[in-house]
């Protein structure tokens, strides 16, 4: 058997979406309801610490229910890497939990992660279920006023994109699966990978705004296209 490839795989929030957390852009989206400049800038929260706290706190308080779940989307990903005898990288914009949840263990949230909390003054990270309040104190430095969701807002360097782009670089296959292609640099991956020679594949309710640069792409809900697809890869290999 030829060498066992490299994948790496790009989730957003459609991956999400069966699982009963609302999506971004879709008619009944997130900003369909709030603007980003009010809820997800270092701005907004400079402005208005409490309605950006709020924003997160709803959301967490969803996310922590025993209404939510990872779907057989995010479950499919985590059977296929733990069976794949190659390199096999999840990249996910997501700030939920449910890839974890599903049991996927190479892992990176480029947006960091709803359920932490990041001191502003001394960057200490806490797990973070409960509401997150402007007077909750670090648990590190003391400090008042400075704990924040531990997420990449707009005009924040998302985390680990030098390991995302050394595994872009270096990956034989690139899925994106569950996003817009609205928000860089994660929009762009697909460009690194084409770059190297990698095959390319969407996986999407509908084309994303960068369908044209993928080779292959299949449409239809996650939930059902990405056990499928995944399956087929595992039974028969890169081909
Ligand atoms: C950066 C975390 C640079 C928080 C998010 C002007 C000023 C500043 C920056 C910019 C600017 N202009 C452009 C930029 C760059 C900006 C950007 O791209 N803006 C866009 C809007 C144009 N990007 C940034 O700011 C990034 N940082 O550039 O830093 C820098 C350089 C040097 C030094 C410092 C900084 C940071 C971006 C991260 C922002 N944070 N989230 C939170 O979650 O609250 S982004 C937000 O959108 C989401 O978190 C998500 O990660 C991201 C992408 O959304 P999607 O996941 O794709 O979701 P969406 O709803 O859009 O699409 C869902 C898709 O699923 C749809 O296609 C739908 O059809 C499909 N779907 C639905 N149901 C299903 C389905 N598919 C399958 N099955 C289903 N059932």
């Amino acid at each position: 058997m030829a060498e066992p490839r490299s994948i790496v795989v790009l989730t957003g929030a459609g991956i999400s979406r069966e699982s009963g957390l609302h999506t971004f852009r879709d008619a009944d989206g997130i900003w369909a309801t709030v603007k980003i400049e009010d809820v997800a800038t270092p701005e907004a929260f400079r402005r208005n610490p409490i309605r950006v706290q709020e924003f997160y706190n709803t959301r967490r308080r969803k996310l922590v229910s025993n209404e939510i779940a990872p779907n057989p989307a995010h479950l499919a990903l985590a059977e296929f890497e733990a069976g794949w005898p190659g390199a096999f990288l999840l990249v996910t914009q997501n700030i939920d939990d449910l890839h974890e949840r599903a049991g996927s263990r190479n892992l990176i949230h480029m947006h960091g992660e709803m359920l932490k909390a990041r001191c502003d003054r001394c960057g200490n990270i806490v797990e973070c279920r409960a509401d997150l309040l402007v007077e909750t104190p670090c648990a590190a430095c003391g400090e008042l006023g400075v704990m924040r969701p531990h997420v990449v807002w707009f005009g924040e360097m998302p985390f680990e994109m030098d390991r995302i782009y050394a595994a872009l670089e270096a990956c034989d296959l690139f899925v994106s699966i569950g996003t817009s292609g609205n928000v860089y640099p994660a929009a762009g991956f697909v460009q690194s990978a084409r770059m190297a020679g990698a095959r390319t594949v969407e996986l999407n309710l509908e084309p994303s705004e960068g369908a044209t640069l993928f080779e292959e792409a299949i449409y239809g809900p996650a939930g059902t296209l990405v056990p499928d697809w995944f399956g087929t890869l595992a039974r028969d290999g890169m081909a």
